[in-house]
C-alpha cells in the first residue's frame, strides 16, 4: 500500500508558497510574482514521489481584509486547512519570527494540526542567520519538523519530500499517477496570464484586474486563447493597453512565452481590454470569475 494525501501550503502573502508548488511539482502552473496577494485560489497538484502520492494545495496568503474578494482568498486557504492531511506552514526566513504569520502558526500548534515548518528563500541568508531562526522556531513550535529550503538553489527538495510522505496515511492513490493537476488548462492558462499583469503593470493595477478566459481552441501543436483583462476604471484600461498598444503587447509576449512553456504547444493569444467597475466587490461577477464567494 503506497502513502497517498492532501498537502496545504499556507503561509503569509509572498512567502513562496506557489513558488514551492511548481518547484516540487517541477512545472509551472501557479502564478508567482514578487507582489504579495498575488493568488487568488488554490491551485493543486500532484507529485508522485517514490511510488506515494502528494496532492498539493497552492492557497492565497493568509491576511486580514474587508473586501469580498480577500474574504473569497483567506477562506480558500482556510478550507484547505480542513481538506488536508498534513499543512506545510511557510515561512520567509527572512521574517521576525512573531511577524511571519505568528498568530496562524500558533493556531496550528494549538489546534494540533500536523504541520511542517518550512522555511523559504534561505538563499538569502548566511547560515549562521539560518541556524539562529531555526533555534527561534523551536522554542515556540510544536511542528513535527522544521525544514530549510531554497526554491531559488533547489535545495532542500528532498528531504521535504521525504519527510511529507513519512507523515502521509497509507491509502491507494487518489487520481492517476500520470496527471500533474486536477486544474483546467483553461484556469492554468488564466493564472499564468495574471502573473504577466503582476509582471509588466505597476503596483496598484494588478489587484483591481482579473483574466477571463473567453474562449480555448485547442489543436495538436497549437492552442488559440482569447482572453479578456478585466479592470475596475477607465484610466486603468488606457494603461494597461499604454500608448499605441505597447503595453499589451508587451503582456501579450510575457504571457504568450509562460503558456508555450506549460503547454509545449505554439500560443496564439488575443487579450482585450474592459472595464467592469466594481467587480472585486461584485458577488456575481466574482463567480463568473471562478471565485465562488461563500457569505
Ligand atoms: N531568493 C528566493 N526568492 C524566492 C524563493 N522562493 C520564492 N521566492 C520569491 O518570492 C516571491 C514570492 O513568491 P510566491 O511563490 O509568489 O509567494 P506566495 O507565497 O505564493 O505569495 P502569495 O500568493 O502572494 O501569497 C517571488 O518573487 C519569488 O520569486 C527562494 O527560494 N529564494
Ligand atoms: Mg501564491
Amino acid at each position: 500500500m503506497p502513502k497517498s494525501g492532501f498537502v496545504g501550503i499556507i503561509g503569509k502573502p509572498n512567502a513562496g508558497k506557489s513558488t514551492l508548488l511548481n518547484w516540487l511539482l517541477g512545472e509551472k502552473i501557479a502564478l508567482v510574482s514578487p507582489k504579495a496577494n498575488a493568488s487568488r485560489k488554490r491551485v493543486n497538484a500532484i507529485v508522485m514521489h517514490k511510488d506515494n502520492q502528494i496532492i498539493l494545495l497552492d492557497t492565497p496568503g493568509l491576511h486580514e481584509k474587508e473586501k469580498l474578494l480577500n474574504k473569497f482568498m483567506l477562506n480558500e486557504a482556510l478550507k484547505a486547512l480542513s481538506d488536508s492531511d498534513l499543512i506545510l506552514f511557510l515561512a520567509d526566513v527572512r521574517d521576525n519570527v512573531e511577524k511571519s504569520g505568528y498568530q496562524w502558526f500558533l493556531e496550528l500548534n494549538k489546534k494540533n494540526i500536523p504541520h511542517i515548518l518550512v522555511l523559504t528563500k534561505t538563499d538569502l541568508v548566511t547560515k549562521e542567520e539560518l541556524e539562529g531562526k531555526i533555534k527561534e522556531y523551536e522554542k515556540i513550535s510544536k511542528a513535527l519538523k522544521i525544514i530549510p529550503i531554497s526554491a531559488v538553489e533547489g535545495k532542500g527538495r528532498e528531504e521535504l519530500l521525504d519527510t511529507i510522505v513519512e507523515y502521509l496515511p497509507d491509502h491507494p492513490y487518489y487520481y492517476d499517477p500520470d496527471i500533474i493537476s486536477t486544474e483546467h488548462i483553461r484556469d492554468i492558462y488564466k493564472e499564468l496570464i495574471r502573473e504577466a499583469l503582476f509582471e509588466k503593470l505597476g503596483d496598484e493595477i494588478p489587484y483591481e484586474t482579473d483574466i477571463l478566459i473567453e474562449k480555448l481552441k485547442e489543436f495538436e501543436n497549437l492552442d488559440k486563447v482569447y482572453a479578456t483583462i478585466i479592470v475596475e476604471r477607465d484610466s486603468q484600461k488606457g494603461m494597461v493597453i499604454g500608448k499605441k498598444g505597447k503595453k499589451i503587447k508587451e503582456i501579450g509576449s510575457y504571457a504568450r512565452k509562460l503558456l508555450e512553456n506549460f503547454s509545449g504547444k505554439k500560443i496564439y493569444l488575443e487579450l482585450f481590454v474592459k472595464v467592469v467597475k466594481g467587480w472585486s466587490k461584485n458577488k456575481k461577477m466574482l463567480e463568473e470569475l471562478g471565485y465562488e464567494v461563500e457569505l
